[in-house]
């Protein structure tokens, strides 16, 4: 084994080394430097970075959705955390439309609610929800006590649909399910398909049309992506789910194409409606200048028009020119420097693309919840074994529905697939990365430290959880989660954005000037994760 991976491994006890060590790869070095362990359950005890199956359902996939009302069934604690941390930002699209994304919904369940049921006081809520904002959806997100005293959240929707004649959506998607945000992103992605996608009839009026699936706004990050796609000519029916609409999200089965941009978050929907509807999925990536250009460029090709294309030429060079002396500047500031990326899913994968057009090279990096196919490619999957906590996840099979027809015939795909198209697939993180560069899954606290230590990153981005103790030691840190209140990061302008953030950051000099307590102080010595 290697030095690098030795130093993150040597003070565990046995049981947590054996289990730890195939979470860490040191790419090309060792054996099977290019397999890991991932999507299993965290270690007891031990500071891990991931957040719960709330968190992956509401947080992440339906909270955005404007115009529908979420309301978490549980104590209040939970709707108070998931509330506008996300910076999932949203607007009204014409005069009238509903937003409810400022507000936070809850059933603020109690311990007498705990002990006697809380359905009636979950359907008093809704009752209360229907005379005030009279939306048309509701998706119920219950947090871990609903599970343990058995509310029926499903029989509570549907006695609201009946009663109002709107859409509600009940999600058993306590946060103990499953092993991390992940599962409710699953969860999620089965409720959206059986009760909302295909509900609508409106059909698209463009003369190429796309959704854009797995894009949360973060920042205005999908806003940056319509201006880029709209300036093109592409018509945008709707996007999963950032400043999303339930109006919106009920006719994508309609659209042309589905962009996937988190695959981790969405790829269930994406394969669902290939399925269903006949509606193929690219993998695309709007972050990075270099990688939105492909993507854009992928597009004009599965569409195969030689006008398209010529725009999307055009655009690319009006876009590029914008920004080029920016970039230029920005890239004098950053060309050589070295990142360490630890965020949830795709992004530790995309943000390596817009940090290459800046000449720098990410050393270290992880997920927190990605499963194998994040890391190693989709054409993984087959061999992945499902285990007790993957299986305890509903998958739901489609069929094809009645006059929905391919756009293409399997030979057509395959010839745009070799064109480069990256059609109904997606490449895994360790194919992007070095020699030497270490890959770490559920990364923890510990192992944070030890990795700074050890590659010596000139920034390490990561989420608010740990931050602060990075900072602490000396070390710049910019949340790669909620963009440190900034962005969007997205597409071109998204990319200037990050430049000036980046050199700001590096250029600050408060970070010489820090001196952590551990420098001057002794530190404890002992083995992490009890007696060998
Ligand atoms: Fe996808 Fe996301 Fe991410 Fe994610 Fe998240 Fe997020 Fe993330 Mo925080 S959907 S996997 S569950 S890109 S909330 S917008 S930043 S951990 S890397
Ligand atoms: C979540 C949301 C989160 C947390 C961010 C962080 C986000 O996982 O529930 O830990 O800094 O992006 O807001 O991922």
């Amino acid at each position: 084994m290697s030095k690098e991976r030795d130093l993150l491994l040597d003070k565990y006890s046995s049981r947590v080394f054996k289990n730890r060590k195939s979470h860490i790869t040191q790419l090309e070095f060792g054996e099977n430097p290019d397999e890991i362990t991932a999507n299993t359950r965290a270690i007891p005890g031990i500071i891990t970075a991931r957040g719960c199956c709330y968190a992956g359902c509401k947080g992440v996939v339906v909270g955005p959705v404007k115009d529908s009302v979420v309301i978490t069934h549980g104590p209040i604690g939970c709707a108070f955390y998931s509330w506008g941390t996300r910076r999932n930002k949203a607007k009204p699209s014409y005069e009238g439309e509903p937003n409810f994304v400022p507000y936070s919904f809850c059933t603020d369940m109690r311990a007498s609610d705990i002990v006697f049921g809380g359905e009636k006081k979950l359907e008093e809520g809704i009752d209360e929800i229907m005379k005030l904002f009279h939306p048309k959806c509701i998706f119920i997100c219950s947090t871990c006590p609903i599970g343990l005293i058995g509310d029926d959240v499903q029989a509570v929707a549907r006695r609201v649909e009946e009663k109002y004649g709107i859409t509600a959506i009940g999600y058993s998607c306590e946060g103990y399910k499953g092993v991390s945000q992940s599962a409710g992103h699953h969860i999620a992605n089965n409720g959206l398909m059986r009760y909302v996608i295909g509900k609508g009839e409106e059909a698209p009026k463009g003369k190429y049309s796309v959704n854009i699936l797995g894009e949360y706004n973060i920042g205005g990050d999908g806003w940056e992506q319509e201006r880029i796609l709209k300036k093109i000519g592409y018509e945008v029916v709707s996007v999963f789910t950032g400043d999303g609409s339930y109006e919106t999200l009920k006719n994508s089965h309609l659209a042309d194409l589905n962009l996937v941009m988190c695959h981790r978050s969405i790829n269930y929907i994406a394969e669902m409606m290939k399925t269903k509807y006949g509606v193929d999925w690219l993998k695309v990536n709007f972050i990075g200048v270099g990688a939105t250009s492909k993507s854009l460029r992928m597009m004009a090709k599965y569409f195969n028009d030689p006008e398209l294309t010529k725009r999307t030429e055009e655009v690319i060079a009006e876009e590029l020119a914008e920004i080029n002396e920016d970039m230029e500047y920005y890239k004098s500031k950053l060309k050589g420097k070295t990142a360490g990326i630890f965020v949830g899913g795709s992004r530790s994968h995309h943000y390596q693309m817009l940090l290459r057009d800046f000449g720098m090279e990410t050393t270290i990096a992880g997920y927190e919840f990605a499963h194998r196919d994040d890391y190693e490619g989709r054409e993984i999957i087959p061999q992945i074994k499902a285990d007790a906590d993957s299986k305890n996840i509903e998958e739901i099979s489609v069929e094809r529905a009645v006059g929905y027809e391919d756009r293409y015939s399997e030979e057509e795909l395959k010839v745009l697939r070799n064109e480069g198209v990256e059609l109904d697939n997606y490449s895994g993180m360790i194919k992007d990365m070095k020699a030497g560069y270490m890959v770490v899954d559920d990364y923890n606290m510990f192992e944070t430290d030890q990795l700074i230590e050890e590659y010596k990153p000139d920034i390490f981005f990561s989420g608010i959880k740990d931050k602060y103790a990075i900072q602490h030691g000396g070390v710049v840190s910019r949340q790669m989660h909620s963009y440190d209140y900034s962005g969007p990061y997205a597409g071109f302008r998204g990319a200037v954005n990050f430049g000036r953030d980046l050199t700001m950051s590096l250029y600050t000099n408060a970070w010489s000037l820090v001196k952590p307590p551990w420098k001057t102080m002794p530190m404890l010595e002992g083995t992490l994760g009890g007696a060998g």
